[in-house]
């Protein structure tokens, strides 16, 4: 049984990259591990978001992680704001972290070009933050898709430097990874990820889009010169297809290709939407029926809170100490 921590930001709509590859391992792994899962929204706010769009994406975030099957008995949901004790250990976890390595971070790169406003503190440090996350919770497991690999491994270069430098203190987290599905790419640019602020509407199937609105977005996905339909590095739309319907029909790769082997795209695409649709239309009948009410999440974010709260406590304790902080 190992102890695993992830989180998925409320920065906007989740999509099916979020579901493959994130949630649907979470979903797994519950059944035999100790998971908490959190909805990270101080992650969310390192980009500008309306604050009105922000709380209520947190209770569609935290309906969407029931509805696709994570089960309060088994893990811990809460939102990441409502337990201080991250801000906290993140901002001990700063006075060690080396800025030259801040500044490699591809995210950081990435996400700030796009800011227009001048790019934040926040978005700089959230990696630290990240680490917070991880470290609080003597995490020895991090599943996540590959572009959050490189904020583990800060994670677990600032557990090793604090614990040599202070003593014993942390867990080094190891990432998680499904190499198949750990870049779900957009269906319109396929070199980029699937991404919840791609500004194209047809990059991304999100998991609250309309049925007819996820099968108009797979018939007009972008596909590689030529009509086979292979998975290999010069047909990078078409792979990320085969991806994707593999790993909502969990049927393997090489049988999807000789199945639509001499086949056309139209064929591959009608199947694919079906196949995906499949997944997606209980997800939204579940979610549905949660958020009826709002009792039944809040009772979970409640419990979540009070649990990972008394859980966090006791590693931040550990590390106040071990640095000399108050009396
Ligand atoms: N395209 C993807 N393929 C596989 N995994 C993905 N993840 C995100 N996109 C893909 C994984 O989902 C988890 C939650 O991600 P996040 O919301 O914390 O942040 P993100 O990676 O920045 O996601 P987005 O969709 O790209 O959001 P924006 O556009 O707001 O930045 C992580 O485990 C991530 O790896």
């Amino acid at each position: 049984m190992s102890k695993i921590f992830s989180g998925i930001q409320p920065s906007g709509n989740l999509h099916l990259g979020n579901y493959i590859g994130a949630i649907k391992q979470w979903v797994e792994l519950q059944n035999d591990n100790d998971c908490i899962f959190c909805i990270v929204d101080l992650h969310a706010i390192t980009v500008a978001q309306d604050p009105k769009v922000l709380k209520e994406k947190i209770l569609e975030v935290t309906a969407l992680y029931l509805a696709c099957g994570i089960d309060p008995q088994k893990a811990k949901i809460f939102i990441q704001s409502e337990n201080p004790h991250h801000t906290e250990l993140a901002w001990i976890l700063n006075c060690i972290t080396p800025f030259g390595q801040l500044e490699r971070m591809t995210q950081f790169k990435d996400k700030s070009q796009k800011q227009q406003e001048g790019t934040t503190a926040g978005l700089f440090d959230y990696p630290v933050l990240m680490a917070a996350d991880i470290l609080l919770y003597d995490t020895q497991e991090v599943p996540v898709g590959q572009d959050q690999k490189q904020h583990v491994e800060l994670t677990r270069d600032l557990a090793e430097k604090f614990n040599a430098r202070f003593g014993q203190t942390f867990v080094v987290p190891n990432p998680r990874i499904i190499k198949e599905t750990a870049r779900i790419m957009s269906l319109q640019e396929p070199t980029y990820k699937m991404s919840k602020s791609d500004a194209d509407m047809l990059g991304a199937i999100n998991l609250l889009d309309a049925p007819d609105v996820i099968t108009n977005k797979i018939m007009k996905a972008v596909t590689d010169s030529g009509s086979e339909i292979a998975y290999s590095g010069e047909k990078n739309a078409v792979s990320n297809l085969l991806s994707i319907y593999s790993a909502v029909s969990n049927i393997s790769i090489p049988e999807l290709e000789e199945k639509y082997r001499g086949k056309g795209y139209g064929e591959f695409k009608k199947d694919l939407a079906e196949a995906v649709l499949s997944i997606i239309i209980p997800i939204q009948d579940r979610y549905s029926q949660l958020r009826e009410s709002d009792d039944e999440l809040n009772r979970v974010l409640d419990e979540g809170r009070d649990e990972t709260m008394k859980r966090s406590s006791i590693v931040l304790q550990k590390a106040k100490k071990a640095v000399g902080l108050g009396r």
